[in-house]
């Protein structure tokens, strides 16, 4: 399997997680957004959307987006739950983080951390910190009820919120304010095959 994205964005490093959680053989390719490689011929036939991640398999088949890169290299392992209602809690927190989490935590901490915060993005960086709290105080709600977002299991649905929640602060959020949420940080931190975003 080739993965095809950039180690410091949290949607790819989501691909990153689970297949070092799960131990599967994969070859990382550096793909460098800011050099407008997504945007090339080449690129733009394997993923016409022009985004990472982007997973090639060696049958020629790519996946992107990277929740539907999850569910799939989870099917049959713990990841997923196999009660129905419980995957369909899993669905829910991976469609809440990329329309209520994503476009603010994630979108303020590209504008400080890849483009360095210039002038012209600045109000659009104040803009994202009230949705970006309003989504991590939804998610404490639930971490100070249960140990993982669905339940007692560490499931996709908490690594597709722990890749831009545990380096929120790159975008301004003060995560001290979120008890529950920082414990489920070192809970995961502290599974087997743990790879950090600095691996
Ligand atoms: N919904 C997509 C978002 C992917 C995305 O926004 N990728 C960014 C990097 S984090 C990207 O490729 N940007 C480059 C571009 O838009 O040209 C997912 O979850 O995979």
């Amino acid at each position: 399997m080739h993965i095809y994205g950039d180690i410091q964005s949290g949607n790819c490093y989501k691909i990153k997680l689970l297949v070092e959680f799960l131990g599967l053989p994969y070859q990382w390719h550096h793909v460098d957004i800011l050099n407008g490689a997504t945007q090339t011929l080449e690129f733009l036939q394997k993923n016409p959307n022009g985004k990472i991640p982007l997973v090639e398999f060696e049958n020629g088949q790519t996946l992107a987006e990277s929740n539907a890169i999850l569910n799939y290299l989870a099917q049959g392992t713990s990841f997923i739950p196999q009660d129905a209602f419980n995957y369909a809690e899993v669905l829910q927190w991976q469609f809440f983080e990329q329309y209520s989490h994503e476009p603010y935590i994630a979108v303020a901490r590209y504008i400080a951390k890849y483009l360095g915060l210039p002038a012209d993005r600045k109000q659009d960086y104040l803009d994202k910190q009230e949705g970006g709290h309003k989504a991590l105080a939804v998610m404490e709600q639930q971490l100070l009820k249960t140990p993982f977002l669905t339940g007692a299991d560490l499931t996709i649905a908490d690594i597709s919120l722990f890749a831009y929640t545990h380096v929120a602060d790159e975008g301004g959020f003060d995560l001290s304010l979120y008890s529950a949420i920082q414990s489920w940080i070192e809970r995961i931190k502290n599974t087997p095959n743990y790879v950090s975003m600095a691996d």
